[in-house]
């Protein structure tokens, strides 16, 4: 079995929702289990700036999937939600990126682990901390650090019972 940490973000339909339908659905998968949940979250978008505001989470997972295998679990329940892509960096229904695999260093062309922009979001890296606050990349880098960069993303809590009473 492997931790794994994935990021979920939407901005298009009812997001909380979307994130919460597919927290269980992760949940569901075969030889994936949730270890902790985020609390969901809400920021400005990075990118362009005419398009809603996002929510988002993260979830670290116990799996037995190797990596790709996940992803494409993770690219099955992104369709299955409707995913809508409008635009390069706009606005979408339903955002599932598997943001660290183990210790694992992967660069395939579909699939890089870390996952390359980590470390510069802070609706990425606030949210990954709450459920691990010393986390480091495979290299030893402290994202604590990386977040400490990001203070000029505002970033607040977003709280939702929807949310908050996903098993
Ligand atoms: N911006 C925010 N705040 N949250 C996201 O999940 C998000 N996802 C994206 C881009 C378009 C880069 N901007 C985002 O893919």
């Amino acid at each position: 079995m492997t931790d794994a940490f994935i990021g979920l973000g939407s901005n298009l339909g009812d997001s909380v929702a979307l994130l919460s339908e597919a927290r269980i659905a992760i949940d569901q998968l075969a030889g994936c289990c949730i270890v902790a949940a985020s609390s969901l979250y809400r920021s400005a978008p990075v990118g362009p700036q005419d398009q809603p505001d996002y929510f988002n989470a993260v979830l670290l997972i116990d799996t037995s999937m190797s990596a790709p295998a996940l992803l494409a679990a993770l690219q099955h329940l992104e369709q299955q939600a409707g995913r809508v892509r409008v635009r390069h960096w706009g606005e979408r229904t339903l955002d599932l990126d598997i943001l660290l695999y183990g210790g694992q260093v992967i660069n395939q062309t579909n699939l890089q682990i870390p996952h390359p922009r980590l470390t510069e979001r802070a609706f990425v890296l606030k949210p990954l901390l709450e459920i691990s606050s010393h986390l480091t990349l495979p290299d030893g880098q402290s994202l604590a650090a990386s977040c400490a960069a990001t203070a000029d993303q505002p970033i607040c809590l977003h709280n939702d019972s929807r949310w908050s009473v996903v098993p």
